[in-house]
């Protein structure tokens, strides 16, 4: 095969690696980014612990107290590089409309120019005195018919190491592909090239960030920074945003498609030992980790719940009629602030050992912790940003001892909950859609869709208060669609569509199709505390999900769906009151008019390709509310 050699570059292509356009791409980008050096990453244990050696030596991660966490690190970001970043997020489509009116769009070829071609493109030059790590990763079981190939090139470590964890990365990969396989191609720089001699930082990255998609070539290219979905370019770059334009383009092939979702999966097993699949979309650090891994609270003996992914579905319709899905990932980057023992116990197991931290605190015996780890802060620590944070300094200034969109890096191998189909390549039958946002007012604990256009309207209709999660005003309400508002990589009515079209067509081969559920679990009371206790208690609604599933389960039509009364609910072993039922489950008149009016907000934003069935839907809520 040819190897081109670059002028003083090797390519380093491994002698097994037969995929001609593969490599003519590397070069091609080590030419275009002058890359100091190429390391294709081959996903071993070896290679993990080389690279975690060399950011240790740079300063980017700092190992942890082996006794207290063995074969964990901490890791630092820069302090302007902590979440992702909507407002550099681009959908490069041919036409703006097919990016929608809720995505950032830029033609490609100006976009190309800015990045690429350009005389002074910004991935000219830009890994110069860095390594170029060539990252091959499946998303999804090694070989499943629902799972894609990725190959990242990415001029960051740190970047490298945490595919290994959050992918099946490697030679496993490179396997798949073979000579000739599909691919997605991802580059990414941190975007801050080394002169000769320069000094590097213990995290590089650049005030400049694109986060670009070319849906119609299916290529990522992320400038600028290291943290997070803005570099992991698997996760929601290629898992949600590539992979939606994917399974709604699939269409033309099989007329049905499939869904890409930012989804958890698991597994909820009753007493009788039937096992149920539940599929749920919240927003980012609305608890997906948290739900996929509950524990069953007292009382609820007998009941099992198991994980299957954290965040992201991939779902396909199956010949049985039935919607089957997939965890494209391998490992969990989650939320690390208000993990602990009661809030997640599988958790707080799963980073016992073999974790990367990122943004967290350090303890002065060399641990981690965060707010809301332990009740009892401890009495001095390093925070952050490496600045000594003690409870009373916290007091006073309002430092935090982790960034409140701080994160844990972890193998799904760990987690104590792992259902035991988690990594079948056929995927696993969904039983039942969740969907919920964090509203503390409006919207009730749970409501299910009398239909599958009445679940697709609650769902397309979600309104969520943000978080730390992305950069930007925390705690305002926004409309977020299938929790996909960010992720979306096409026309969001478009979306709905797509949505529609599926569930009619699969209706009308006489499939049964999963229920749709609509949950809040932040209702808050006048004392602007959470009154649903949340956490193992979800467990009793997913009882009542499960049980609607099975038209066994008793509740009260209203405007909105169907929803259970206090005496449709299993409260043993909790103590909560109707009253306090009451201040979860009421829809109040005004706010449904004000709710109304919002949605039909984002319904005039998403006018030119919407759906006639949902504004139809509001038609018949704003009617039934009228008569309330
Ligand atoms: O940074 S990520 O996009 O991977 C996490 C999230 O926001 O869900
Ligand atoms: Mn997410």
């Amino acid at each position: 095969m040819n190897r081109p050699s670059l002028e003083g570059l090797r390519l380093n292509v491994p002698a097994d690696v037969q995929h001609q356009r593969l490599v003519d791409w590397v070069a091609e980008v080590a030419a275009l980014t002058e890359a100091a050096a190429v390391h294709w990453c081959d996903g071993s244990a070896e290679e993990y612990d080389r690279l975690c050696a060399q950011l240790l030596a740079a300063g980017t991660m700092m190992k942890l107290n082996p006794e207290l966490r063995p074969n964990s690190y901490l890791a630092r970001s820069d302090a302007a590089d902590v979440a992702r970043v909507e407002d550099r997020t681009f959908i490069c489509s041919a036409n703006q409309e097919d990016a929608g009116p809720t995505n950032n769009w830029m033609a490609p070829a100006e976009m190309r120019a800015l990045l690429q071609t350009g005389e002074t493109a910004l991935f000219r030059g830009a890994m110069k005195g860095r390594t170029m790590y060539v990252v091959p990763f499946s998303m999804g079981p090694l070989g499943s018919h629902i799972a894609h190939i990725g190959v990242e090139l990415t001029d960051s470590a740190y970047v490298a190491v945490s595919m290994r964890t959050m992918t099946r990365m490697g030679k496993g990969a490179l396997d798949v592909l073979g000579a000739d396989g599909h691919f997605v191609p991802c580059v990414h720089t941190v975007g801050a090239p080394l002169a000769d001699g320069q000094k590097d930082v213990p995290w590089p990255c650049s005030t400049t960030k694109y986060i670009v998609h070319y849906p119609e070539t299916s290529e990522i290219w992320s400038y600028g920074s290291g943290y997070g979905g803005n570099a992991l370019l698997g996760k929601k770059c290629f898992a949600l945003r590539i992979a939606s334009n994917m399974g709604r383009d699939a269409v033309k092939n099989d007329g049905k498609g499939w869904l890409a979702e930012h989804m958890l999966i698991l597994g909820v097993t009753s007493p009788a030992g039937k096992q149920y699949h539940v599929a749920a979309a919240f927003p980012s650090a609305c608890g997906k980790t948290n739900f996929s891994m509950l524990v069953p609270p007292a009382g609820y003996e007998g009941w099992k719940v198991t994980t299957i992914g954290d965040d992201i579905a991939w779902i396909k319709p199956h010949d049985d009629g039935r919607l089957y899905a997939i965890n494209p990932e391998a490992g969990y980057f989650g939320v690390a602030p208000g993990t602990n023992v009661h809030t997640n116990p599988n958790c707080m197991d799963s980073v016992r050992t073999d974790t990367v931290f990122t943004n967290v605190g350090l303890t002065d015996d060399g641990d981690v912790w965060w707010e809301g780890m332990t009740e009892v802060p401890p009495p001095h620590l390093i925070d952050w940003q490496g600045k000594d944070w003690t409870p009373a300094i916290a007091k006073e200034t309002g430092a935090k001892a982790a960034h409140p969109n701080s994160r844990f890096t972890v193998a799904a191998s760990y987690n104590p909950a792992l259902d035991s189909e988690w990594d079948n390549p056929a995927g696993v039958p969904i039983d039942a859609f969740l969907f919920g946002g964090r509203r503390s007012t409006t919207v009730p604990l749970v409501t299910q869709a009398r239909n599958w256009n009445e679940g697709v309207y609650m769902a397309a209709t979600m309104g969520s208060e943000t978080t730390a999660a992305i950069t930007g005003q925390i705690g305002v309400v926004r409309r977020d669609p299938f929790a996909m508002i960010a992720f979306c990589g096409y026309n969001m009515a478009d979306y709905f569509q797509h949505w529609l079209d599926l569930g009619g067509k699969l209706a009308g081969e006489g499939a049964k199709l999963p229920g749709i559920f609509c949950v809040n679990w932040f209702r808050k009371g006048a004392d602007g505390q959470f009154v649903w206790p949340g956490y193992g208690d979800n467990m009793r609604v997913l009882e009542w999900i499960v049980n609607r599933v099975e038209g066994q389960a008793a509740g009260e039509d209203h405007l909105f769906g169907v929803s259970p009364r206090y005496d449709d609910l299993r409260w043993d072993g909790l103590d909560f009151t109707r009253e306090q039922y009451t201040s979860v489950a009421s829809l109040d008149k005004a706010d449904w008019q004000k709710e109304l009016a919002l949605h039909g907000e984002l319904f005039k934003t998403l006018a030119h390709h919407l759906p006639a069935e949902l504004p139809a839907i509001k038609a018949q809520i704003e009617a039934r509310l009228e008569k309330a």
